[in-house]
Formats: structure tokens, C-alpha cells, sequence
């Protein structure tokens, strides 16, 4: 298959080119976009250097499908300058999610839903994908009514700048070109994106749409606080879901281990839980503190980690085409 990966030199795109090589996703030629700072610039992927070539050149070759993590604006502009030409496109941004005539898609969930029409994918972000991985199959048992989540996210989601912006700090001084508004080593900042009119975060507002789109129910309350701190490796979130059935929490753990791509780490007598250290380079959410909220019925406590570069964007945008190839949608 001809694949493009569009944003190739940032954080996302490097991951994209281990989790095609580690999955031997079908590549028959392999373009990499990136700005055109970047273009003739040299990357390797399974040992062989590809050049760094433009959006137009890599048009022009019409692939099979482009991946992309370009950002919002360069996906708005470029993604369907890709599909007239036939491409399928899978989008690692926010530009596409919340169209109506766009499938947003985590592929243990909704991956069915996709169709010859599909052109344009969206891939969800990074805390939502982990969250509603979780959470999924204990909606279809026992039908979630709130979720209260507070996450604590790693720089790497923000990218390359912010991750310097840590190691320069960790090393004793200012930052030279710092991504966030305040330091972040020794740090918390609950500021993830930009502030919307309501108060919120647009990272935070992601969590409550994102959500009922791809769980197919507008009846969900969701409500956010999202957190960044000084972590590399994933991202964490403490999740508080009331049901409107009532559940056993035997029924959770039995769904929870039953669940495609959740692992659950659990056993609170030898200090064994979800951390960051532990999720990174993983494609696994991991789960565990599970336990019932004791200040009202049908409610339950997770701590779920993830690697937000892998499940929470590279490696969903991956399984998403090959969900596709599964379906006829794209060559093997
Ligand atoms: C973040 N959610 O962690 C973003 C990345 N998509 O900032």
C-alpha cells in the first residue's frame, strides 16, 4: 500500500513509523510530508533513509491512504486536497472530529460504522481515546449517566517543544522557546488548550463531545478538569462514572479484562496500579483502582494510564486503516 505520513518529523509522526514497522503494516512505498523547513530532510523507517517531501509532491503520487498529525489548520486545508485524489485520509487533529458527515473512531468501538464513503477519519484525542476505551463495554452493561474526569497529562501531547521545554528546565534553566505560559518542571498547569467562552478548556470540552460521539449517546454528562504536569510516557486520568444500573464490582473487573486493548493493573497489596512509567511505548490502557464510590449508588472510582502518543494517537490511527483494509476499504 501506498502510504503518506503527513507531519512525519514531529512527535506523533515518529511514533506513526515505529507502530507501521512494529504492526508490518503492508507498506509498499512510504511517502513522508512534512513543512517545508523540513522537506529534504532525510528519515529512516526500517532501515532504509526516505526523503522529507512536500504536501504537493506527495498529492501528486495520489497514495492509498495519508496519516495525518499536521495540526488543525494544515488538516482543515490539506486533507481533502487528499481525498479528491482518491486517498483515504486519517486525521490525528481536531478539525475533523466533530463533523457530522466525519466518523470519529476508536477502532475496538466503532471501527464498524466506517464505509466506501469514508474519506476523511478522524481520530480522537489522545485522554478521550483512553477514557471511552475504558469505559465502553460498562456503558453497553450498565448505561453510564456522569462521568467527572480530571486528567494528568504528559508533555509529549503538546510535542517536541514542550518536551524541551521540561528537559531544559529539569536541567536548571529558563527555557529558550517555552510551549507553555508558566514552567512546568515542579509544576502543575490546569490549562490544556486554549480557554473557551464557558470557562473550560477546549482540551476539557474535547473529553465531553468526544465522548458521546463515539459512544453514540448525547444523553451522557460529562464534565472535565484537564491537567498537565511534569510527566513524559502517558497520560493518567481519575475517572468517576455513575451508571443508571446498578453493577457488582465483580461485573466491572470481568467486563474491564474482557475488554480489547484494556489491561488491568490492580492489586492494591502490592502497590500495583497504572502509572505512566509503565504505560509508555505500550499500545495497552491500563486500568486499575477500581472501586466503588462509596458517596453514592451506582458510581464507580478508575485510575486509567495510557501512552497518548501510542492508543491515543498513533496506534489508533493505524488500527483504524487497518480496520479498513479488513473491510475491503483499502488494499492489503
Ligand atoms: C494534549 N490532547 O495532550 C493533547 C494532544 N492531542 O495536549
Amino acid at each position: 500500500m501506498k502510504v503518506a505520513v503527513v507531519g512525519a518529523t514531529g512527535l506523533v509522526g515518529g511514533e506513526m513509523l515505529k507502530v507501521l514497522a512494529e504492526r508490518n503494516f503492508p507498506v509498499t512505498e512510504l511517502l513522508l510530508v512534512a513543512s517545508a523547513r523540513s522537506v529534504g530532510q532525510e528519515m529512516e523507517y526500517r532501515g532504509r533513509k526516505y526523503p522529507v517531501i512536500s504536501m504537493d509532491e506527495a498529492i501528486a503520487a495520489r497514495p492509498d491512504v495519508a496519516i495525518f498529525s499536521a495540526g488543525g489548520s494544515v488538516s482543515k486545508e490539506q486533507a481533502p486536497r487528499f481525498a479528491e485524489v482518491g486517498t483515504v485520509v486519517i486525521d490525528n487533529s481536531s478539525a475533523w472530529r466533530m463533523d457530522p458527515t466525519k466518523k470519529l473512531v476508536v477502532p475496538e468501538i466503532n471501527a464498524r460504522q466506517l464505509t466506501a464513503a469514508d474519506k476523511i477519519i478522524a481520530n480522537p484525542n489522545c485522554s478521550t481515546i483512553q477514557m471511552v476505551l475504558a469505559l465502553h463495554q460498562l456503558h453497553e452493561a450498565f448505561q453510564i449517566r456522569r462521568i467527572v474526569v480530571s486528567t494528568y497529562q504528559s508533555v509529549t501531547g503538546t510535542g517536541k517543544k514542550a518536551v524541551d521545554q521540561l528537559l531544559e528546565e529539569r536541567a536548571g534553566h529558563a527555557a529558550s522557546n517555552p510551549a507553555y505560559p508558566h514552567p512546568i518542571d515542579l509544576n502543575v498547569l490546569p490549562h490544556i488548550d486554549v480557554f473557551e467562552a464557558n470557562g473550560y478548556t477546549k482540551e476539557e470540552m474535547k473529553m465531553v463531545n468526544e465522548t458521546r460521539k463515539i459512544l453514540s449517546d448525547d444523553t451522557i454528562q460529562v464534565t472535565a478538569t484537564a491537567v498537565r504536569i511534569p510527566v513524559m510516557g502517558g497520560h493518567s486520568e481519575a475517572i468517576n462514572v455513575e451508571f443508571a444500573q446498578e453493577f457488582e464490582i465483580e461485573d466491572i473487573y470481568r467486563l474491564l479484562r474482557a475488554t480489547d486493548g484494556v489491561e488491568v493493573v490492580d492489586d492494591v497489596t502490592s502497590n500495583r496500579y497504572p502509572m505512566p512509567k509503565d504505560a509508555h511505548g505500550q499500545d495497552a490502557v491500563l486500568v486499575g483502582r477500581i472501586r466503588r464510590d462509596e458517596s453514592q449508588p451506582r458510581t464507580l472510582n478508575l485510575w486509567v494510564v495510557a501512552d497518548n502518543l501510542r492508543k491515543g494517537a498513533a496506534t489508533n490511527a493505524v488500527q483504524i486503516a487497518e480496520h479498513m483494509i479488513k473491510l475491503g476499504l483499502l488494499p492489503a
